[in-house]
């Protein structure tokens, strides 16, 4: 039997993910423009929770003021009538021709100031329609040439740009908080910011630090090489993890935004088990919405799309359920605990204990038989095998 999702699950997409009307770099489009309010009665019968969208996706470019005010009353007056709710937004800010050096990065500075004031105008209306998340996906702020870009100045007018709008949403009083989006590399040859890695150390030298952390995205992380768990592990220890967007991709090569699990499986199931769950040592879970950024496939047509957003859904869902079957097996916290995974949160030095005093253990060094340690097998193979037979279902 399929779990069926609903709004206790928080399951949120992006306009642009089921809106996308799959226009590639060597194709034309394959599907026609939809409606925000159709997806917003589409997405809320299929379960979801919540919509999230650019500033361009919902107001055409070009809109007249009036134009814009009519569109978001349209849009609000869906929201209400399903119950969808927005919990995040964002700002396009590489689809015009303007931004092909980048917004924040720009070489032209007339253009950096002109994308401060485009994310100004759209974080009013994240304040009004109580979006508690605002994403910033930096795709152009990069280069393909390194004499092109001054990346250590590029680096200050990036912070710049962030202490800015961190500064003036505080000073307004709005209850929003930023997420940082890496991602290494296309629509530029190389992006700023290209890993969780990078954007966590951006944001430790931040004016308003506290209020900035991360929004991963699978797809991203797996285009450099990275294993998306560890990444997301790492955002959830420092507190980070504000948001996240979830998809699949098989392997380094173009952002593919394929459906969540339809890329790297057992990576999409521990980090299930991880949000989850928060990690086996107690490290925490997340609590924040179940964000999906993929591209319904470019062979879809309308049928397709919705097909392919419930699909998001039910493998997490699946996931879910085969997540705490993992949990609840004996047999998994038995091979856990002859692995050492849980002792890993045992701290390494007693309560009190200083570096003298373990300069003077003769039974860490001295009296430590290294060899004898050396022979131990750690049983992981073991305990990965658990983890996919109940991923299978097997048990
Ligand atoms: C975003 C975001 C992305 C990109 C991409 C646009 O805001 O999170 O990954 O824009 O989806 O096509
Ligand atoms: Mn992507
Ligand atoms: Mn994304
Ligand atoms: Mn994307």
């Amino acid at each position: 039997s399929l779990p069926h999702p609903g709004p206790s699950d928080r399951f949120s997409f992006g306009l642009w993910t089921v809106g996308w009307q799959a226009r590639d770099t060597f194709g034309d489009a394959t599907r026609p423009p939809l409606d925000p309010v159709r997806a917003v009665h589409r997405l809320a019968e299929l379960g979801a929770w919540g919509i999230t969208f650019h500033d361009d996706d919902l107001v055409p470019p070009g809109s007249t003021v009036a134009e814009r005010e009519a569109t978001i009353a349209r849009f609000r007056a869906a929201l209400a009538e399903t119950g969808l709710v927005v919990p995040m937004m964002t700002t396009n800010l590489f689809t015009h021709p303007v931004f092909k050096d980048g917004g924040f990065t720009s070489n032209d500075r007339a253009v950096r100031r002109y994308a401060l004031r485009k994310v100004m105008r759209n974080l009013e209306l994240a304040a009004e329609l109580g979006a508690g998340t605002y994403v910033f996906w930096g795709g152009r702020e990069g280069s393909e040439f390194e004499g092109a870009k001054d990346v250590q100045a590029a680096l200050d007018r990036y912070r710049e740009a962030i202490d800015t709008l961190a500064g003036w949403v505080r000073g307004q009083g709005w209850p929003i908080r930023f997420a940082l989006e890496p991602k290494p590399n296309e629509p530029r040859g190389d992006i700023l910011l290209p890993t969780v890695g990078h954007a966590l150390a951006f944001i430790a030298g931040l004016e308003h630090a506290d209020m900035v952390g991360v929004n991963p995205e699978v797809g991203h992380e797996q285009m450099a090489g990275l294993n998306y768990a560890h990444g997301v592990a790492q955002a959830l220890w420092a507190g980070k993890l504000f948001h996240l967007d979830l998809n699949g991709q098989r392997s380094i090569k173009f952002d593919q935004d394929l459906v969540f699990g339809h890329g790297d499986l057992v990576n999409a199931f521990f980090l299930v088990d991880l949000l989850e769950h928060g990690a086996p040592g107690g490290g925490p879970a997340y609590d924040g919405p179940r964000h999906f950024d993929y591209k319904p496939s470019r062979t879809e047509d309308d049928e397709g799309v919705w097909d392919s957003a419930a699909a998001n859904m039910r493998t997490y869902l699946l996931l879910k359920e085969r997540a705490a079957s993992y949990r609840a097996d004996p047999a998994v916290a038995e091979a856990m605990e002859a692995s050492g995974v849980t002792s890993l949160a045992t701290p390494t030095l007693d309560p009190g204990e200083t570096a003298a005093d373990l300069r003077a253990d003769t039974a860490a060094w001295e009296g430590f038989d290294a060899d004898k340690a050396g022979e131990r097998g750690y049983g992981f193979v073991r305990l990965n095998q658990l983890a996919l037979e109940h991923l299978m279902g097997a048990r």
